[in-house]
């Protein structure tokens, strides 16, 4: 079938909006009309041909919501007119990592994944019989696309494609990386690093698990307002603190922080998030994605004397179990999304996004088909 589609033909250039062909499903395969999709940092990383994994030509988009149109042979878990979100973290429920009950980085898709392309090794998306790659395996800059079923997550019908399209990636990240990676407890203090669609997020992941304070770092005073609507207690501007920021949130912690996110991807402030935690029981999470080769430094004392350095993929969740989940939290007023979606528009102004996210103007924008 012929699908619109916004083409990344090469890193660095804007996306171009074309007519491609899309081939239907294959044996444990799903079409999925996709009906929004939001534009996250991530996608812009690739772009911009820091990614190491990235390829082109291919179609990006990671962060989408639709619905099923038509399933290949096998497929039981959902059916035409399911509502679902794609899912870059798939569930099969089988593999080793799934059945470790350790993490949610099911591996079964992973190779192909990551060489852009369905688990039969080929791409379903051509333009003049060229192949084009799949990202993330996901490609939600679609108007339709083809996953493998057990990256799907199905979710209630009465939920709003333009908002729960952003729980394929950013509500569940932060929110996630609290709840599932950290485990936040109530009356934790909390320190977040990057104030953006991420770090707000894990700011109200905070808030609803009761942490009694949340201090936001940002070198961007604009992210204040929005960071206390979500339950930010305490701002700091890392260019307004004089001398080492780490002994100032230290004191401001009374002590040290019990848990720090870094939500920016720069690896001197990965060491400032360990750095600031409480000496014994502190835990730091790395959810920010440095830059292909970059390292991260600290003293081994810092661990020796009992902080913890962890990541998070997805929030730690699992896709098909979890999400359906926040979609329902969503739904039931106890996440904030409306507020997070700073812009709407449509394929055909995509670009756009990636510039207001580039001018630090938007939290997120979300492309609507
Ligand atoms: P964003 O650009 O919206 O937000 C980043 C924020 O960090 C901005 O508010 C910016 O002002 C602030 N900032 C930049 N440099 C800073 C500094 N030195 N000190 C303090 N604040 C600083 O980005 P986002 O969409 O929130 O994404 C954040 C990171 O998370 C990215 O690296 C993204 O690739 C990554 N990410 C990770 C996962 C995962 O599963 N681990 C998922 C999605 C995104
Ligand atoms: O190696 O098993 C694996 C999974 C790698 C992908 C994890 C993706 C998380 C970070 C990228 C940001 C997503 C938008
Ligand atoms: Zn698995």
């Amino acid at each position: 079938m012929q699908v619109k589609a916004a083409v990344a033909y090469e890193a660095g250039k804007p996306l171009t909006i074309e007519t491609v062909q899309l081939d239907g499903p294959r044996a444990g395969e799903v079409l999925v009309e996709i009906k929004a999709t939001g534009v996250c940092h991530t996608d812009a990383y690739t772009l911009s041909g820091k990614d190491s994994e990235g390829l082109f030509p291919a179609i990006l988009g990671h962060e989408g919501a639709g619905v099923v149109v038509e399933v290949g042979q096998g497929v039981t878990s959902v059916k035409p007119g399911d509502h679902v979100i794609p899912l870059y973290t798939p569930e099969c429920r089988q593999c080793e990592y799934c059945l470790s009950r350790k993490t949610n980085l099911c591996q079964a898709i992973r190779t192909t994944q990551g060489r852009g392309v369905m688990p039969d090794g080929s791409s379903r998306f051509s333009i003049n019989g060229t192949p084009l790659y799949h990202y993330m395996g996901t490609s939600t800059f679609a108007n339709y696309t083809v996953l493998p079923e057990i990256a799907v997550a199905k979710i209630r019908e009465d939920a709003p494609f333009d908002k729960v399209c952003y729980i394929g990636c950013g509500v569940t990240t932060g929110i996630g990386a609290v709840i599932y990676t950290a485990k936040v407890e109530p009356g934790a203090r909390v320190v977040v690093f990057g104030l953006g669609g991420i770090g707000l997020n894990v700011i109200q992941g905070a808030r609803m698990v009761g942490a009694s304070q949340i201090v936001g770092v940002d070198i961007n005073p604009d992210k204040r307002a929005m960071a206390e609507k979500f339950g930010m207690t305490d701002f700091v501007n890392p260019k307004e603190v004089e001398g080492d920021l780490v002994p100032y949130l230290v004191d401001l912690t009374k002590g040290g922080a019990d848990y720090s996110f870094e939500c920016i991807g720069n690896v001197n402030v990965m060491r400032q998030a360990l750095e600031c935690c409480h000496k014994g029981w502190g835990v730091s999470v790395i959810i920010g994605v440095a830059g292909a080769g970059e390292e991260i430094r600290t003293r081994p004392f810092q661990l020796v004397t009992g902080r913890v350095w962890k990541g998070s993929a997805f929030g730690g969740a699992r896709g098909r179990t979890d999400v359906p989940t926040l979609v329902d939290w969503y739904m039931e007023g106890k996440i904030n999304i409306d507020d997070l979606i700073t812009h709407v528009m449509p394929l055909e102004k995509i670009n756009q996004a990636f510039d207001l996210m580039h001018q630090g103007e938007s939290i997120r924008s979300v492309v609507t088909f």
